[in-house]
């Protein structure tokens, strides 16, 4: 038994597999992330609508903030001064940043990218500022972020084989600075990114030089950047297993549960996404049996509920015509009990999968997952 200071702070076992699919556990010293694992989205210091007890009570075990958008407001220095993230939003679990390499690109105004780094106005008011693997794990470092992201670039789907080619090798160079600056932090984990769009030599390539430099973690970027499903499970097929077994996998910005069901199938272990909190905020509900639009007037005189076998607050205590009336007459409780109802819905699919997994059930679940979806919402 080694002595207690030798013991590694920050672990990966996966407990059990099903085909590809992986069930385990990441432990962190905020807490274990079960897996797979889904990651709401908490851009702005806060999973918009939600208190964060609530947010843990739909089962999120970890959260993702975003790097670009904190370090222009307030602030990544002010945050630190203020105790750091988890105490400024009051969450005291795991965090994962993203390294605002991709949101610097589809946010920004005017930006430069060079060999350095990205500079780049704000896209809030406009001032200058510099974005490269070494400001971007100090950011996440004042931060106090749990799980920080290689500084990364990613193109937008289709693009030339040569301009993805390129924007790879830069990529894994910055892997390796992103490396050099996070130093060795214990209790804190660096993911590296694979990108190489959906070449599948180009994304070996990437997976070799990451493997490499060696990671905690290792994501699949440049997915769901307009290519389509179809596509994106094609690349599914081939990337996950490029990358090390004993590792978690983290596909980044997926997706509808649809995509979030495929990807966990080809082996992946962590996933996020806007959708479950930005469509409630629209009107729009996910459920076992698909998409509700709650705007619609079909909902207006019903007094069932969104789903008889959810047990959210917005299903256990409202009718779908209250959630139609809110949503219709602009009310904040809308966006709230609807972003309430998508996380626990996202956090419930993710729990019946580990579950299914475990069991060696994958199959099964599969089965349940798309009949329940053919019958469409009655
Ligand atoms: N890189 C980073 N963040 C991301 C992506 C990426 O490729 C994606 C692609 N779906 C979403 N978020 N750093
Ligand atoms: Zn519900």
């Amino acid at each position: 038994m080694p002595a207690r200071d030798d013991m590694a702070l920050t672990d990966f076992q996966v407990l059990a597999r099903d085909g590809r699919a992986r069930t385990g556990a990441i432990t962190t010293p905020r807490g274990t992330i079960r897996t797979p694992a889904f990651m709401p989205v908490g851009t702005a210091a806060t999973v918009k609508g939600m208190m964060p007890e609530s947010v843990r009570d739909t089962g999120a075990d970890i959260l993702l903030g975003n790097t670009y958008h904190l370090m222009l407001r307030p602030g990544a220095e002010r945050i630190d001064r203020l105790g750091g993230l988890h105490r400024f939003m009051n969450w005291d679990r795991p965090i994962l940043t993203d390294s605002g390499g991709f949101q610097v690109m589809s946010l920004a105004g005017l930006r430069k990218l060079t060999e350095a780094g990205v500079t780049f106005k704000s896209h809030i008011d406009g001032s200058k500022h510099v974005l490269s693997p070494e400001t971007s794990m100090e950011n996440q470092r004042l931060l106090g972020s749990d799980i920080v992201m290689c500084f990364d670039e990613c193109p937008a789907l289709p693009a030339d084989r040569a301009r993805i080619e390129d924007s790879m090798r830069l990529s894994m160079r910055w892997a390796q600075r992103s490396r050099d600056a996070f130093g060795d932090r214990p209790g804190h984990m660096l993911f590296g990114i694979q990108q190489g769009g959906l070449e599948q030599d180009l994304r070996e390539e990437s997976a070799e030089a990451l493997r490499a430099i060696g990671f905690d973690g290792y994501a699949i970027g440049g997915l769901a950047v307009g290519e389509g499903q179809e596509a994106m499970f094609g690349c599914l097929d081939f990337a996950p297993d490029q990358l090390p077994q004993d590792r978690p996998r983290y596909l980044m910005g997926v997706g509808k549960p649809d995509d979030i069901v495929g990807a966990v199938k080809r082996g992946v272990d962590m996933m996020d996404c806007v959708l479950p909190s930005r469509s409630g905020r629209t009107g729009q509900a996910w459920t076992r049996r698909g998409q509700v639009n709650l705007k619609n007037a079909r909902h207006a005189d019903d007094p069932r509920p969104l789903d008889e076998d959810c047990t959210c607050p917005a299903c256990r205590n409202y009718s779908r015509a209250y959630l139609h009336h809110v949503q219709r007459a602009g009310e904040m409780i809308a966006g709230m009990l609807l972003t309430w109802h998508n996380l626990h819905y996202y956090q419930q699919l993710m729990n019946e999968m580990r579950e299914a997994i475990a069991a060696g059930a994958f199959a099964a679940f599969e089965n349940r997952f798309f009949a329940e979806r053919a019958e469409g919402d009655i």
